[in-house]
């Protein structure tokens, strides 16, 4: 790494300790950053990189509701409002029980770069809580967001900062917090919160946006080497929004799908999954992946163990951060990976991404490759703010143009700083000097 940057790098981590995942994704992002800042040395002067990684704003809360015994429960939750230089904050909720403030601020990090190279007028920003909706009755999710919305609504706005789902976080949670926030501001604000219900101001495509706009940009990084994903053998962890829709565009371009996972196990199905089957077993009944297997012959169904263990010429991380590991990437590369394209976020580790690129395996950094979701919630948010309501189509197609234009800038930029096909370059380097630029303009703030 370059000697200025490991200077501003090691003062980051000594303000934030004990906050891996944080660290993480910092040094990452510095890693692709020297050859910017020999270009740009006003961005150094303007102490660019030291206010970025700065949030604008953290917000740490009491979350007190009770559950359908009676009890008491306090949860903690999380905003943490980052980069407002290219719009309001903008980013998922993560209701899991390993949210703490290192998780929540490598999100909110992240989402900095993804939201500039969507091109849409979004700054970034990450929340949540440890709050875990396993088990739980929609009866004590709803008081749990309504009791969250009731710390939370005084601090966003559809001008503000613009929460949606993550992990956790669906159309079932974003409806109760939406209801609560309506309630306590007595406003129809329906640009305060993306990922809504169709019938109330959400956006057609949203729900599958960021499975979609995975492939979408795994197939034009396979399009480089002249191949496609039809016929190729794919592997998906998770089993969530993300990971389901991905099954389904993939297998729509002609893929097979053999392979997905939830945290208790995966399912190895040698037809191709049922997608069908799939979105009953998880969206509709919110059951556990094993179901699937029981209801469908020729499924094979490992408790615990690492999907990462099937062979596949394509790898879609769908599921969690630092879920992919360098033994897992080397295995897979030696059994005739050809890409990998991250729906989730921060899914491979360090070593992992330098086994694939090592190894000139396509390689979508999740900050380019998961953008579809937050780009379709800007869409969301531009219908919102003209009252109007896109069809599927229209909507899809605007996704699919936002993708493009994603890998566009990401593999134009790898050439312009000398990595051709380095797309974590690609992606740090066009998120990062949009921004800078922006912070730049609008002065010392
Ligand atoms: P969901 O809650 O819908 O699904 C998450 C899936 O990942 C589930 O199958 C879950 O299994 C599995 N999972 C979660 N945590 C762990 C863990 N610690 N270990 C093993 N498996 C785990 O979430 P999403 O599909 O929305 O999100 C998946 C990923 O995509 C996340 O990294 C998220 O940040 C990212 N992402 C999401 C976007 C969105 O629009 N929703 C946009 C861009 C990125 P189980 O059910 O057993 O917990
Ligand atoms: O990681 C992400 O980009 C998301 N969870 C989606 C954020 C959004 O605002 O739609």
């Amino acid at each position: 790494m370059d000697a200025r940057l490991e200077a501003i790098r090691d003062t980051v981590l000594a303000r934030n300790p004990g906050e891996a995942e944080f660290h993480q994704a910092v040094v990452e992002v510095f890693e692709s950053l020297g050859p910017v800042h020999d270009r740009h040395p006003e961005f150094l002067e303007a102490a660019i990189l030291e206010r970025l990684c700065e949030p604008e704003r953290q917000i740490i809360f009491r979350v007190p509701w009770t559950d359908d015994q009676g009890r008491v429960q306090i949860n903690r939750g999380f905003r943490v409002e980052f980069n407002s230089a290219l719009g309001p904050y903008k980013g998922g909720l993560r209701f899991h029980p390993s949210v703490y403030l290192g998780i929540v601020k490598f999100l909110g990090f992240e989402q900095i770069f993804k939201n500039a190279l969507t091109g849409m007028p979004i700054g970034g920003g990450k929340g949540g809580s440890d709050f875990d909706p396993r088990g739980r009755s929609d009866a004590e999710v709803m008081r749990f967001c309504q009791s969250f919305m009731t710390e939370l609504y005084r601090h966003i706005g559809e001008y503000t900062d613009v929460p949606a789902g993550d992990i956790g976080v669906g159309g079932r949670e974003i409806g109760y917090l939406f209801g609560q926030y309506k309630r306590i501001t007595n406003r129809y604000e329906s640009g305060v919160l993306t990922g809504k219900g169709i019938s109330w101001g959400g956006s057609l495509v949203r729900p599958e946006a960021t499975g979609f706009g995975t492939v979408i940009f795994t197939e034009e990084m396979l399009k480089t080497r002249g191949t496609s994903f039809d016929g190729q053998r794919v592997v998906v962890s998770g089993s969530g929004n993300v990971a389901i829709n991905a099954v389904a565009k993939a297998q729509s371009l002609g893929a097979t799908v053999v392979a997905c996972s939830d945290s208790s196990g995966y399912i190895v199905d040698e037809a191709g999954i049922d997608v069908g089957l799939l979105r009953q077993v998880k969206e509709v009944e919110r059951g556990r992946l094993k179901d699937y297997s029981l209801r469908r012959s020729g499924v094979a169904y490992v408790e615990a163990g690492s999907v990462w263990d099937v062979d596949a010429t394509v790898a879609l991380p769908c599921a969690t951060q630092n879920e992919l590991d360098g033994d897992a990437a080397a295995r897979l590369v030696r059994n005739g990976l050809i890409a990998v394209g991250e729906g989730a976020n921060m899914p491979s580790t360090r070593e992992a991404v330098a086994v694939f690129q090592e190894a000139g395996v396509l390689f979508g950094p999740g900050k380019a490759a998961n953008a579809g979701g937050v780009a379709t919630s800007a869409l969301e948010m531009q219908q919102n703010a003209s009252r109007d309501s896109w069809s599927f189509e229209h909507t899809e197609q605007r996704l699919t143009d936002i993708m493009v234009g994603i890998h566009h800038r990401c593999a134009s930029t790898a050439d312009e700083y000398g990595e051709p096909g380095n797309y974590v370059l690609g992606a740090n380097i066009g998120g990062f000097v949009k921004v800078a630029d922006a912070m730049l303009a609008q002065g010392l703030i």
